[in-house]
């Protein structure tokens, strides 16, 4: 997530109240927490805060339910509080709390580990977990310079990742990111160029897949050409860039990202972070669209959002790789990892959530919807600054007209008032964001899209 709410001259201008503290919080509680990717001072004058949640619902803590268009942070798409995720983790947590990762193991996750790999695209069969995307993304980058560096090809450390790409908020992870909004303040990260990214004005209002853009891969042969194989470990990207508004990629352009790599022998990493385990409407957005990367990341839904967990899926020439060149048996083979890798809650989490992905078969449940959902999506054309709408299984981008001079207000005023009807939406950039739960039925879609365009209609 993404650009935030820059404010407005005008908005900065308001005088700001005191903080009063809200029903539950005092004002110096709320001046206590820094939050995360929110305007802290507009937050914090007119507090949101959830108090539970269950299905595809939120309850305020004045009591208000809030449908969850954007089950969580695109994490919870089984939707809250499943008694099969709680349960496990209430059991684990009470039989084995914590397990040290570094030389000890418990069993949960190997067999996790094990599920993973048969979720994955046949030739993805090693598993590395860490504790959030942005973690998950870090140790592939990591992996792909041990790589080339194990091979005897130092040199090959140059990222190739996508403008608008979002890949989390670590160094490596903006350093391939395309958003200049999460850079601009932090100096310099990895050695990182850019392909251009998909948006064309004559795809605007596609549903699903783009027809015109394959070509746009080619621009990787031109960085090629620019910085040589020789310099570039890997190209970053997401199969269906989430965060910058959901933009499905172009027909045969991840195809042609595979072409390219396979040539030069450079790695291809898809972050499936997003995408992965059902929000396309098949278990990858490497099965839906058919290419297969060298290097997999995961997370948000691999424990439907009940515990931090991220999950690196390899070849495993790239494990082989490194076990090879492990030397005696007191040496570890890749020098990474994080105190909570592979936290056995977090594992248990993972098992149940995936077991009941897959036993409801809800990414099967999402392809067969994913019409309904787009159906109603497009309806928003026409209503009041509506100037393009992407959409994939159950997920869609809705960009609006800029308010004069001030490309990030409107969206985050829609996010308000659809907020104030009881329904989350998440604003970034231009854009609003949709995605509801897998769970989520036709007539709760209809009041949603219903309750968007309403909002619309009401904006100055
Ligand atoms: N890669 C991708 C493709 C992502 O979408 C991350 C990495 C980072 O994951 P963590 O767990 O470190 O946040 C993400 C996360 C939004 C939104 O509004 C998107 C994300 C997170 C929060 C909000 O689209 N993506
Ligand atoms: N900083 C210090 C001082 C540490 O000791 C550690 C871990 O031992 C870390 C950072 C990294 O923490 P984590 O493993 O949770 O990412």
């Amino acid at each position: 997530m993404p650009d935030n709410v820059e404010s407005h001259p005008e908005t900065q201008a308001e005088t700001q109240p005191e903080l009063q503290g809200s029903s539950v919080l005092s004002a110096e509680e709320l001046r206590a927490h820094w939050m995360p990717f929110t305007g802290n001072r507009q937050f914090k004058r007119s507090p949101r805060l959830f108090a539970s949640a269950e299905g595809v619902y939120y309850t305020t803590v004045d009591g208000r339910k809030v449908f969850d268009g954007l089950s969580g942070l695109w994490t919870c798409g089984l939707g809250h509080c499943r008694p099969e995720i709680s349960e496990a983790v209430s059991k684990q947590i009470a039989t084995l709390d914590y397990s040290p990762g570094f030389q000890y193991g418990h069993p949960l996750s190997f067999k996790l580990a094990h599920k993973v790999v048969e979720l994955t695209p046949a030739g993805l069969d090693q598993v590395f977990f860490t504790d959030s995307g942005s973690e998950t993304i870090d140790t592939a980058l990591k992996m792909a310079r041990g790589y080339w560096r194990s091979r005897g090809m130092p040199g090959k450390s140059k990222f190739i990742g996508r403008i608008k790409g979002y890949h989390g908020v670590n160094y490596g992870g903006i350093g391939v990111g395309g958003i200049g909004f999460n850079r601009k303040l932090f100096g310099q990260s990895v050695d990182a160029d850019h392909i251009p990214h998909t948006v064309l004005p004559e795809n605007d209002f596609s549903r699903g897949m783009p027809e015109k853009g394959a070509h746009l891969a080619d621009e990787l042969e031109e960085l090629v050409l620019l910085h040589d194989a020789s310099n570039i470990a890997a190209v970053v990207v997401e199969p269906m860039s989430g965060t910058s508004g959901v933009l499905p990629p172009p027909k045969g352009y991840l195809n042609r990202l595979r072409e390219i790599c396979d040539k030069h022998n450079i790695l291809l990493i898809f972050d499936e972070v997003i995408t992965g385990l059902g929000r396309m409407g098949s278990l990858t957005g490497a099965e839906e669209f058919g290419v297969t990367p060298d290097i997999m990341t995961l997370a948000k839904q691999i424990t439907n959002g009940a515990q931090p967990l991220g999950a690196v899926v390899t070849k495993t020439d790239i494990y082989d790789t490194f076990m090879d060149q492990g030397g005696p048996d007191y040496m570890v083979e890749f020098p990474h990892g994080y105190t909570y890798s592979a936290h056995p809650v977090a594992c248990a989490a993972g098992l149940a959530a995936l077991d009941v992905l897959e036993m409801e078969e809800l990414p099967q449940r999402v392809k067969s919807m994913s019409a309904y959902f787009e159906n109603a999506v497009h309806q928003l054309k026409g209503a009041p600054y509506v100037k393009d709408i992407r959409n994939y299984g159950f997920a869609a981008g809705v960009s609006l007209e800029h308010y004069p001079g001030e490309p990030l207000r409107r969206p985050f005023e829609l996010g308000l008032k659809c907020f104030d009807k009881g329904f989350y939406i998440r604003w970034g950039a231009d854009t609003v964001q949709l995605a509801p739960a897998f769970v989520v039925t036709e007539q709760q879609i209809d009041s949603f899209i219903n309750a968007v365009g309403e909002s619309l209609h009401e904006l100055p």
